[in-house]
């Protein structure tokens, strides 16, 4: 039985384009150095921490002259979520190593970074690889959240690495496994085991990226799948016109995919978390902004419509912010966590709550239908923080605008026909076939990292640009992990983190979303209808990039 799709099958013939630098040399290039560069913030602090990577040229390749190369090993490891082109990152790194030099072989480390710590790998291989170009999800080698921070498992990393003979790693994760890359840098060269470290920037949130990394890879592709499955909700919508359809979007923290999909595809709502925030706006505040629009649509006889939700909005809602903090602090193990833990069923466990938290807080958590109470109060992760991605905060709106539509007819009169659909659109993208852009960015990074293996580079992400053009006219290079970093207040410390890129409200992609949004808040036929990835056709169809990005670069 053939248990290749017909389409997998035609996307082992596509050949991911690289950036002609690369496409012309190969790995052969010469880093061309830029003006020492520093952290984004807290430069005293950050340098003291990383006193041997930090102020790193950022690095161009130019062509250059061949240079000769004795066979390395170098490891590799998936770190994180599930991001479209991870095994076309891995691809253009294995072609990079085998152009520098045939013997050059690649050790695939199981599950993430624990893969690494424990010595549990694979070899790549053609063979292997072969069956991996321009696929989705991260199956080859797997990927694990792992944290790679503590130094025992640097020393089990160096030790592994010894054994093996490896001299590189590449860390193919978001900003926590980047920022653990850039730790791990430091280590190999304070310790002077000659282990160099690249990273990759990888996460379909978007969030990881600045001036040199202008976008994660995987953002491309996932974002276009919702989008696709947005518009679908839309035309039924369109065509039912019964139901309002609640849709949240994944994205841990940012809203940068609920933004690029709302760009793509103008539904009726769309709520941004960096807003929230900025403007200090309660959840009832966000819930009367949704009901009166749908009041409003109702009079113009449009009883439907679609609202976008971002996965990450309940931590940016102030007072529920506080209540989370609250609730981390007081279900710590050096506070109450074990006798909340010991007690018998929900009902205990919410009242127990209810008797510690403040006032506003304890009032707060009772207004809240049992569903999300138990949400709140269920599994923590392994820091024992609140699951904010496993609320259900498009349920939680609904039932709060379902309240405010009582009290409107209560004191109005007016009954408004509200029948709900929901839906959580994330893991249907993150191991999607990748789109063209993020086979070809992908290929690049991987193949940009081996070429930074080759001039010698360690502390440095591997970095590809101009992506908004087509990718004859991208660049490659690498910057320094230590300039994307800054300070934060993480679990009671002041830890070094590469700064979260969250959606910046006075940049061209938010405010061509806010400039419109009242006209596709209460317009008709104002959806767009984006349809699937297509991967063969006209160029304007297969190689287009999100309107995020060109909206940042144009
Ligand atoms: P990364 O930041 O590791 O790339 O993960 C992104 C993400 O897909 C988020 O959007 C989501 O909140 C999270 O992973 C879910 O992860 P998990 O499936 O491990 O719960």
């Amino acid at each position: 039985m053939n248990q290749i799709s017909p389409l997998q099958q035609a996307r082992y013939e596509y050949k991911p384009k690289l950036p002609p630098v690369l496409a012309q040399c190969g790995p052969f290039v010469s880093a061309q150095l830029g003006a020492p560069t520093q952290s984004v913030a807290d430069q005293a602090a950050i340098k003291a921490l990383f006193p041997d990577t930090y102020g790193l040229p950022a690095v161009k390749f130019v062509p250059g002259a061949p240079f000769p190369t004795t066979p390395i090993k170098v490891g590799v490891i998936l770190s994180g979520g599930q991001a479209p082109g991870g095994h076309n990152v891995i691809a253009g790194l294995f072609d990079g190593l085998k152009a520098l030099n045939a013997k050059n072989e690649l050790f695939g480390f199981l599950g993430g970074p624990s893969g690494l710590i424990d010595d549990k790998y694979i070899m790549v291989t053609d063979e292997l690889i072969n069956q991996y170009r321009n696929t989705g999800g991260f199956d080859i080698i797997c990927s694990g959240r792992t944290k790679l921070e503590k130094t025992e498992q640097f020393d089990k990393v160096a030790a592994n690495c010894k054994a093996h003979g490896i001299q590189a790693i590449v860390i193919i994760g978001g900003d926590d496994s980047n920022t653990n890359a850039c730790t791990l840098a430091q280590y190999m060269i304070a310790q002077k085991t000659g282990v160099q470290v690249i990273g990759c920037p990888k996460t379909i949130d978007g969030d990881l990226k600045n001036e040199w990394i202008e976008v994660s890879f995987g953002f491309d592709t996932a974002t276009k799948v919702y989008s696709e499955l947005i518009g679908n909700i839309m035309r039924d919508a369109n065509s039912a016109r019964k139901y309002w359809h609640f849709i949240k979007l994944m994205g841990r923290s940012a809203s940068h995919i609920a933004l690029e999909c709302a760009l793509q595809t103008h539904p009726n709502v769309c709520i941004i978390s960096e807003e929230v925030e900025a403007k200090n706006m309660s959840l009832k505040q966000i819930v009367d902004d949704i009901a009166a629009l749908i009041v409003k649509r109702a009079e113009n006889k449009m009883n439907y419509g679609v609202a976008l939700i971002p996965e990450g909005l309940i931590e940016f809602i102030p007072e529920i912010k506080v209540l989370i903090q609250e609730l981390n602090d007081l279900l710590s193990p050096e506070k109450f966590g074990a006798e909340f833990e010991a007690l018998a069923d929900m009902d205990a466990k919410i009242a127990f709550m209810l008797g510690k938290l403040t006032p506003a807080s304890a009032a707060l958590l009772d207004s809240f239908p049992a569903l999300i109470k138990a949400q709140l109060l269920g599994d923590r992760d392994p820091h024992g923080n609140v699951q904010v991605s496993r609320i259900e905060t498009e349920k939680l709106l609904i039932t709060m605008v379902e309240a405010k539509l009582k009290q409107i007819k209560a004191e109005t009169g007016k009954a408004i026909k509200f029948s709900t659909q929901t839906h959580f659109f994330g893991y249907e993208g993150r191991c999607a076939a990748p789109s063209n852009f993020d086979a070809d960015y992908c290929y690049s990074l991987g193949f940009t990292a081996a070429s930074l293996i080759g001039a010698g580079k360690t502390g440095y992400m591997s970095s590809v640009r101009n992506i908004s053009a087509p990718a004859a006219q991208w660049e490659a290079g690498g910057i320094p992990l230590t300039m994307m970093m800054n300070m934060e207040h993480r679990n009671g410390k002041d830890v070094p983190v590469i700064r979260k890129a969250l959606v910046e409200l006075d940049k061209k992609p938010f405010l061509t979303f806010a400039a419109n949004r009242e006209a596709w808040g209460i317009g008709q036929n104002l959806y767009v209808y984006p349809g699937p990835i297509q991967y063969f056709g006209p160029s304007a169809v297969c190689d287009r990039v999100t309107i995020t990005l060109t909206l940042e670069h144009a």
